[in-house]
């Protein structure tokens, strides 16, 4: 498929959630949602779309107009250093748009405000609605993102040794990362060794791993803009205590369990209590501190989620984690994560070679 066709895909789905909310018009603002449309990074605040029609014109830093109309010849690609909100503010009132909607859940309010005056409306967020359902293009992309983390990870466990400093460990990560073709880690990188690990966010430090130590990494990285996520943990010496092989085992039991119970059609929240019903029958409920999983995509934490209260309903192409826990304070944790497609019949770990 070609990205002229891709692009035109997604802004036929754009228009067809348009029309069910009588808009004519929709301006986006969030440069997550723009990468999604167009494929094409912009920083924050630097530009603006109008999408109408079917059609995108794009409101932009002169800087990006040479690049965007090389790539992207069939866009209108506009200069504007400044004033781009109002630059499409104008526009929509000279092609005499009815109902113009913006994403009032993303807006930022300076700009926000500019739209409300300008009469638009608040829509709902239609470009994170589309994200869940990856297609096929986005599926292989965020299939390669999370291949390189588990090369990382089958790269990393070997070269560890006593002594070892949690920064030294992430700093190699990255760098292996970085060499397979990622632009950047998906969030930073967590490197927790013996009690480090009970913290479920731990902050990577100075600590040294020492011989009979627990470690924990969670980590990824973003590859052509799709994010990756990955918890592996081991005991490093050879007197792993019973305790953190009992526990290693149910969380590990916990998320084979979340893994097949994910289907189209069913209920995230019942993929979450599945795999929370292995941990809390076994007595350690109260140590399971947070969500099964989340969504993964152009951000890292996205919609659907796989949690206690969600009413959300998996879908093929929904990519989400499974990421189970134990956290044992001033002891050591364990949490195993792989992220997850939803296919046709139930879900493929992507998080593997
Ligand atoms: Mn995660």
């Amino acid at each position: 498929m070609t990205l002229q066709q891709r692009i035109t895909d997604k802004l036929s789905a754009l228009r067809a959630c348009m029309a069910q909310e009588g808009l004519d018009g929709l301006v986006i603002t969030d440069h997550t949602d723009q990468f999604y449309i167009l494929g094409f990074h912009f920083a924050p605040g630097e530009a603006v779309f109008l999408v109408h029609d079917g059609r995108l014109v794009c409101f932009a830093r002169e800087l990006y107009v040479h690049p965007l109309k090389e790539k992207y010849p069939f866009i209108d690609a506009v200069g504007a250093d400044k004033g781009a909100a109002a630059r499409a503010i104008e526009l929509a009132g000279r092609l005499g748009l009815k109902r113009v909607g913006f994403d009032a859940g993303k807006e930022n309010y300076m700009t926000g405000s500019l739209f409300k005056a300008a009469g638009f409306v608040e829509a709902d967020s239609f470009i994170s609605r589309l994200r869940k359902v990856k297609d096929e293009h986005e599926a292989a992309l965020l299939r390669d993102s999370c291949r390189i983390a588990y090369q990382t990870y089958l790269y990393i466990r070997p070269l560890l040794q006593t002594g070892v400093t949690e920064f030294e460990v992430a700093a190699e990560m990255e760098k292996f990362m970085r060499m397979k073709g990622a632009s950047s880690t998906s969030f930073d990188t967590i490197v927790a060794f013996g009690e480090n690990g009970a913290n479920p966010h731990h902050v990577t430090s100075r600590r040294a791993l020492k011989e009979n130590d627990a470690v924990l990494m969670d980590f990824g990285c973003v590859y052509e803009g799709y994010c990756s996520d990955i918890t592996r943990c081991w005991w490093h010496g050879n007197e792993e205590p019973a305790e953190y092989t009992k526990i290693w085992n149910l969380v590990d039991k916990a998320r084979r369990t979340g893994v097949a119970a994910e289907a189209p059609g069913v209920a995230a929240q019942k993929v979450d209590a599945a795999a929370r019903a292995v941990i809390t029958d076994a007595g350690y409920g109260e140590y399971f501190t947070h969500r099964l999983g989340h969504g993964v995509g152009l951000e890292i934490h996205e919609e659907p989620c796989n949690d206690q209260t969600t009413r959300a309903v998996l879908k093929k192409g929904n990519v989400v984690t499974v990421e189970p826990g134990i956290y044992l304070p001033g002891k050591f944790g364990v949490r195993l994560e792989d992220t997850t497609l939803i296919t046709d019949t139930g879900a493929e770990i992507l998080t593997k070679e």
